[in-house]
């Protein structure tokens, strides 16, 4: 269920290994090839996508980043991860990987897909047949799908998450009591890396998505109305807030997208039950504050696809017995440094002296210590292994 970067990562594991499958989306195929959200791409994710042979637009297109800027108290401050691990990041819009992923499974694997499907329902999770009703798009008609298991896919606002037994699972949310103001411009990137902006009137953010469009990002309160930014305060604030002595002028653009994100996280436990495996967002949402959702999404999937593989054609269970287990552990630790960055992000503009000190010390010890800059260094850029 779900055709985002888990659902489909799934299908194409599970096609190449020849298993039958079918996919169920909500949405058209023109909306999931068209809609930008991610874009920074661990590596180990990108050798998993790699060894799976689902990277190949990836490693002609994507750009290498080796460095971020942190600026605070009006000076820039380089922080080169690189240097310090080895490795980088790939930045690639998650709508082309979505878009590649959507060609290989349904063109090339041979993969069906349902697009526009309403109402989606599980039922018998339980049993050892599981299956899936739905609505048709344009005739109306209610189908059901039998199968041996169901992928909950479906991000965050699907249904499967709901399908678990509430006495079952435990769902750990976290607000972090702010909104952030979600920007598309249509302007090239106004540095060769992601800055981060530590201000008194708020966090911003530069992220390159191609060389044509670049994300922004600038604190808000939660719950604040995109129409109160027009884009002559938006650039007005971002600005002052990314601007420090020395730094290039933002190029600015048209504002393609303005979406206010109240910012929160939550982790469902455990993933599974029955028949019914949760991956990606419909099992963790990490508010992107670290860029990790997509990672995550793909390190569940392989393991689920490669889980399922093993168990459908070898009869071997490790795989999904260790599923949620193994996926958690991750999810966890992501969700900590998210936790961890956003104090650094937010603390210089909560009007708490004491966070204000605290937030700016914890940036400077990246400066000030080897020790602390590897630690984050290796958290920044995601886990070693696991693709
Ligand atoms: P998705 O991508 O949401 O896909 C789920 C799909 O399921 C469909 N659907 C259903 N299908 C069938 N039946 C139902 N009942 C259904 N209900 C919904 C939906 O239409 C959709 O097509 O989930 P998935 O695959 O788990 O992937 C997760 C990622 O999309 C998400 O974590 C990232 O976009 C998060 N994220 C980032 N992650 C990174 O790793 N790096 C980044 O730089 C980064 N930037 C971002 C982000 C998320 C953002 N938004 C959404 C808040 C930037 C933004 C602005």
């Amino acid at each position: 269920m779900g055709a985002g970067p888990a659902g489909l990562t799934v299908g194409n594991i599970l096609r190449a290994a020849g298993v039958d499958c079918l996919v169920l989306e909500t949405g058209t195929r023109e909306f999931i090839e068209r809609r930008p959200r991610a874009g920074v791409i661990e590596e180990w994710a990108v050798r998993g996508l790699e060894r799976r042979g689902l990277a190949r637009n990836l490693l002609e297109r994507a750009q290498a980043h080796t460095e971020c800027e942190f600026r605070f108290d009006g000076a820039r401050y380089r922080f080169g991860y690189t240097g310090l691990t080895g490795r980088h990041h790939f930045i690639y819009p998650q709508q082309f990987l979505v878009t590649d992923l959507v060609r290989e499974y349904a063109d090339v694997r041979g993969g069906e897909i349902r697009f526009g499907v309403r109402d989606v329902g599980l039922h018998g999770l339980e049993s050892g047949r599981p299956s899936v009703s739905y609505t048709c798009p344009g005739s109306g008609e209610r189908r059901v799908v039998e199968a041996g298991f169901v992928a909950g896919c479906d991000g965050a606002r699907g249904v499967s998450r709901a399908a678990l037994p509430p006495d079952r699972v435990r769902v750990a949310r976290h607000d972090y009591g702010v909104g952030w103001l979600a920007l598309l411009a249509e302007a090239p990137p106004s540095s060769d890396c992601v800055v981060f902006g530590m201000h008194p009137r708020g966090f911003a953010g530069h992220m390159a998505r191609s060389p044509e469009v670049t994300r922004y990002y600038l604190q808000c309160p939660p719950g604040d109305d995109p129409e109160n930014w027009p884009h002559e305060r938006v650039w007005a604030e971002l600005r002052e807030r990314l601007g420090a002595v020395g730094a290039p002028p933002l190029k600015e653009g048209r504002l393609i997208e303005r979406r206010v994100l109240d910012m929160h996280g939550y982790v469902v436990e455990p993933m599974a039950h029955g028949r019914l495996f949760l991956a990606g967002d419909a099992a963790h949402l990490t508010a992107p504050i670290a860029a990790k959702g997509l990672n995550l999404a793909l390190h569940d999937a392989f393991l689920l696809g490669d889980g399922l593989v093993a168990r459908l054609t070898k009869g071997d269970d490790a795989g999904l017995s260790g599923y949620s287990g193994t996926c958690l552990a991750r999810a966890w630790d992501y969700q900590e440094f998210s936790e961890w960055l956003a104090e650094m992000y937010h603390g210089t503009a909560s009007g708490d002296p004491y966070r204000a000190g605290a937030a700016l010390a914890r940036l400077r010890r990246l400066f000030d210590s080897p020790v602390a800059a590897a630690a984050f260094a290796e958290q920044y850029l995601g886990a070693r292994t696991g693709g």
